[in-house]
């Protein structure tokens, strides 16, 4: 069961590599406001796993500069994820607001779509 889920997983990478859209590019002055918000965000995800390249697509195509962590490798960030978030379930969005508050935004279809409001995305 482990080795296909790596063989599948190796797949998704390879067609991810193969099919991946050009991103696109912003006035430089517009970027630089996008960045700043995005500053403030981190995806928690897998490398391998499908609904975590979903969204890594997503941020390619777009241009959204989001820092990625990884939950399986990186113990910290796991941690992080099931401590602070409250499951280890990725892809997982963290937004840290002007306030300092947090959010844990999971589900890759809900980060997409907040991504797609926020940042008026077609
Ligand atoms: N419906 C979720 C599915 C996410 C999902 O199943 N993620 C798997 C990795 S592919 C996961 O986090 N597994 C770890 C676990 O359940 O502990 C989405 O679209 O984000």
């Amino acid at each position: 069961m482990k080795a296909i889920r790596w063989i599948l997983g190796r797949i998704i990478l390879i067609l991810d590599f193969l099919t991946s859209s050009k991103p696109v590019t912003r006035q430089a002055g517009v970027q630089q406001n996008i960045d700043k918000e995005t500053a403030s965000m981190s995806l928690y995800q897998f490398h391998a796993c499908p609904f975590c390249v979903k969204v890594r697509r997503h941020l390619r195509r777009h241009t959204l500069h989001i820092q990625l962590r990884d939950a399986k490798t990186e113990g910290k960030f796991k941690a992080e994820l099931m401590r602070e978030g409250g499951r280890h379930k990725v892809p997982c969005l963290k937004l840290v607001k002007e306030d300092g508050s947090v959010e844990w935004l999971y589900q890759s279809n809900d980060i997409i779509a907040y991504l797609n409001e926020r940042f008026d995305l077609a």
